[in-house]
């Protein structure tokens, strides 16, 4: 276990799910794509530029989040103005001037309908100057659910505990990386669109857990139920939020 665990803290100065803007993207007709759930990164390189991408809705989206950050910002001096513009008759549905810190990236979220739209960060004008850190976009709408296989790799919670996930046709399997002497824990199951539902199959005791994916880099975990090997209630009541994860490695 030991070897494993220096192996994953090897693997996760990669960072994952993730892509990068492609230049020139400074007009629609050469927007990079986004994809729901994974992360963007781009830069402004200078006072001209313009950075463009797209996206597509479907299957009854309702609102969008967005979240912009810049994790190296030095101070709160950078701006950005984003804008989100349906493609079909160039209405814009959101606009703002955005200016995330390092340790605050910005959440909003966005009334939307399904098709093809498209987002522009641009130099937020006036009086400011073109912030040149890099930043970061991620567009997750409220319909969103992970393909098949884009959940699976590695993860860890916000306790710096990790768990693999490995998904197929025949269900899913979730194991709990634990640095625990008593041995590891494991639960398999099946998801139905971002909602996974997991038994105990090995480890002590019995449990039901739920996994609640929001991205296909992020879920929540609960236990629907949970009894020790004595058959006590586990700690943690049901329905209770345990922990969320975040995707640290994928092949
Ligand atoms: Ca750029
Ligand atoms: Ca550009």
């Amino acid at each position: 276990m030991k070897t494993l665990l220096i192996l994953l803290a090897t693997l996760l100065s990669v960072p994952v799910l993730a892509d990068s803007e492609t230049e020139p993207n400074n007009d629609q007709s050469i927007a990079d794509t986004l994809i729901a759930g994974e992360f963007m990164s781009g830069r402004l390189s200078h006072d001209e530029d313009v950075d463009y991408f797209e996206f597509v809705l479907s299957g009854g989206a309702e609102s969008l989040e967005l979240v912009f950050g810049s994790p190296n910002v030095m101070g709160t001096e950078n701006r950005w103005l984003i804008l989100v513009q349906r493609a079909s008759d160039g209405i814009l549905v959101y606009q703002e001037v955005l200016g995330p810190t390092a340790d605050l990236q910005i959440t909003r979220n966005i009334d939307i309908d399904n098709g093809w739209h498209w987002v522009s960060v641009r130099p937020p004008g006036g009086s400011l100057a073109t912030p040149n850190d890099v930043y970061n976009i991620t567009i997750t709408p409220d319909n969103f659910t992970p393909s098949v296989g884009a959940i699976e790799g590695v993860w860890q919670d916000n306790f710096s505990s990790y768990y693999s996930i490995h998904e197929g046709a025949d269900g899913l399997l979730y194991i709990e990386l634990s640095t625990n002497p008593f041995g590891w824990n494991a639960y398999l199951g099946s998801r139905i669109e971002d909602m996974a539902v997991l038994n105990l199959v090995v480890g002590p005791g019995t449990a039901t857990l739920e996994l609640t994916f929001t991205s296909s880099s992020n879920y929540e975990a609960r236990y629907l139920s949970c009894q020790t090997e004595g058959g006590d209630p586990c700690a943690a009541a049901p329905g209770e939020l345990l922990y969320t994860s975040t995707k640290v490695f994928a092949d």
